[in-house]
């Protein structure tokens, strides 16, 4: 099974601030883990990492034909980008949504997520663990439905 996983904008800067709501590994950490992740589960996974919306929408529509399912992490572009839930209604795999925080726990501008729209499952408030538990998830789900 092939998943790309996709991180929206600032992640690259994990580890270097805000430790008390993002945690102190880093971004090379945090994409070391997922591999780590993976791999126990027999899994292939891309990571992919951009602060543009543009060429996160690029990688989601790549995605058709080439994975069988998406784990993305908008950051910021999760409550404001109508962009990328097109783009993941369109490609159609299944797609998990994942947060290191716990965006309900935050500011109210953080309570919407037009990602979630699309995506048939959430894991967030666990720091690096949301993404194993979404490895996890669709592993025991199975690719994409036809
Ligand atoms: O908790 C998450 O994973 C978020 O997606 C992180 C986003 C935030 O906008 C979402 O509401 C929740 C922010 C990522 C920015 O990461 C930073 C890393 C280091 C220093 C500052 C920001």
């Amino acid at each position: 099974m092939k998943i790309l996983v996709i991180n929206g904008p600032n992640l690259n800067l994990l580890g270097r601030r805000e430790p008390a709501v993002y945690g102190i590994g880093t971004y090379a950490e945090l994409v070391s883990y997922v591999n780590q992740c993976a791999e126990a589960l027999g899994l292939s996974v891309t990571v992919f990492q951009s602060n543009h919306e543009g060429a996160l929408v690029d990688r989601i529509q790549e995605a058709c034909g080439r994975f069988d399912a998406i784990v993305i992490n908008p950051a910021a572009y999760t409550h404001t980008s109508v962009a990328i839930l097109d783009a993941l209604r369109a490609v159609g795999l299944p797609a998990v949504e994942v947060h290191l925080s716990e965006p309900l726990e935050r500011e109210d501008f953080r309570h919407v997520s037009y990602a979630g729209l699309a995506c048939e499952k959430r894991f967030a408030g666990q720091g690096f663990d949301s993404y194993r538990l979404a490895l996890e998830y669709l592993s025991a789900r199975g690719g994409a439905d036809t």
